[in-house]
């Protein structure tokens, strides 16, 4: 799988494509979490140029049938909703442009539902607490322009009181601090106008202290590299304005040495089998990197740049890429 020059792109198109019709380990593996399995193959797509290729119809009538009564998503049909999916969900509707399908007051009001008293949320009736739920609300709600619907500031402070002493941040107050949850606080707290909580300094030098000898990132300190680190690092460092502080440029090899060039899909490490989701952050990182053929990526809500303005601007669909 090493060394490969070039992005496999109808490669990748293929393997994500096929992913439907399996019925493997793999299929059975992800059933519980299709939404945000279908939310990276889609999205992967979408960067691609592709997205056109995909029956719209038939996806938002499932999604739809994913929503519960109480407004959130399950993770498949028939599966008790979460604030995870409930944002896949969301994202999928937008990158196909049919966010009128859905009720927004009552997918806001479920997600209101699970702020708690010191602004933090809560991923389900169950109650736990981690800082990719207060992601997940405020991108969801951002999205579906209700963010007025939560406490906002409490949310952000609450963010900020999971910052630790190297400028990370964890899943809760006094949580280790990790790559994945670092994406998820900055881009919150850059969504919610609050990015004067990261130290830009402090926290660049700590991400960029994740790129390894072979150019890939890790997620922690003395762990290994894993491709899905070219997001939750690089989309942090980008909305931070300190990309530059890392070598993009053996970053996008390493990316590239994770694909299989005959199966198509990307995996986590070089030689590694392939999933969904390493060859979607895969993707992203490179879009993110400004890597040619791809369509460019938002870092704060994890979707092409034209879906975002779209949404919020109503600008037009940017034409396919060649
Ligand atoms: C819309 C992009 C997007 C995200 C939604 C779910 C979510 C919000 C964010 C998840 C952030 C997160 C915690 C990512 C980390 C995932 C991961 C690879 C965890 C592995 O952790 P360990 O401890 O791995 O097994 P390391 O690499 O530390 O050994």
């Amino acid at each position: 799988m090493a060394d490969s020059e070039e992005l496999h792109l109808e490669k990748h198109v293929d393997y994500i494509k096929s992913l439907d019709k399996k019925s493997d380990f793999d299929a059975v593996a992800m059933e519980h979490l299709r939404m945000s399995g279908a939310y990276w193959g889609l999205t992967a797509l979408d960067i691609m140029g592709r997205l056109g290729d995909m029956n719209v119809d038939e996806i938002v009538a499932w999604i739809l049938k994913c929503q519960d009564e109480c407004g959130g998503f399950g993770g498949n049909y028939q599966h008790d909703p979460h604030i995870l999916y409930t944002l896949s969900a969301v994202q999928i509707l937008c990158l196909f442009d049919r966010l009128d399908a859905v009720d927004g007051d009552k997918i806001a009001a479920y997600i209101t539902g699970l702020q708690n008293e010191d602004g933090s949320f809560a991923g389900d009736e169950w109650g736990e607490v981690d800082t990719r739920f207060s992601y997940c609300a405020i991108c969801c709600l951002s999205l579906l322009k209700r963010l007025d619907k939560i406490d906002l500031e409490k949310a952000c402070d609450f963010v900020a009181r999971c910052k630790n002493f190297d400028g990370g941040f964890g899943c809760i107050p006094g949580g280790e601090s990790h790559a994945g949850q670092i994406f998820c606080c900055v881009g919150a707290l850059a969504i919610g106008g609050a990015l004067h909580h990261v130290d830009k300094d402090l926290l660049g030098w700590w991400l960029a202290e994740r790129q390894v000898k072979s150019g890939g990132l890790n997620g922690r300190p003395e762990k290994l590299p894993d491709v899905c680190y070219s997001w939750w690092v690089l989309a942090s460092l980008v909305i931070m304005d300190r990309v530059h502080w890392i070598d993009k440029k053996k970053l996008a090899q390493f990316i590239l040495d994770c694909q299989d060039p005959e199966g198509g899909g990307i995996s986590d490490r070089p030689d590694d089998a392939v999933d969904v989701f390493h060859t979607y952050f895969g993707v992203a990182g490179l879009s993110l990197l400004g890597y040619p053929g791809l369509k460019a990526i938002d870092p704060a809500y994890a979707l092409p740049v034209d879906v975002v303005d779209r949404v919020f601007y109503g600008q037009k669909k940017q034409p396919p890429v060649s």
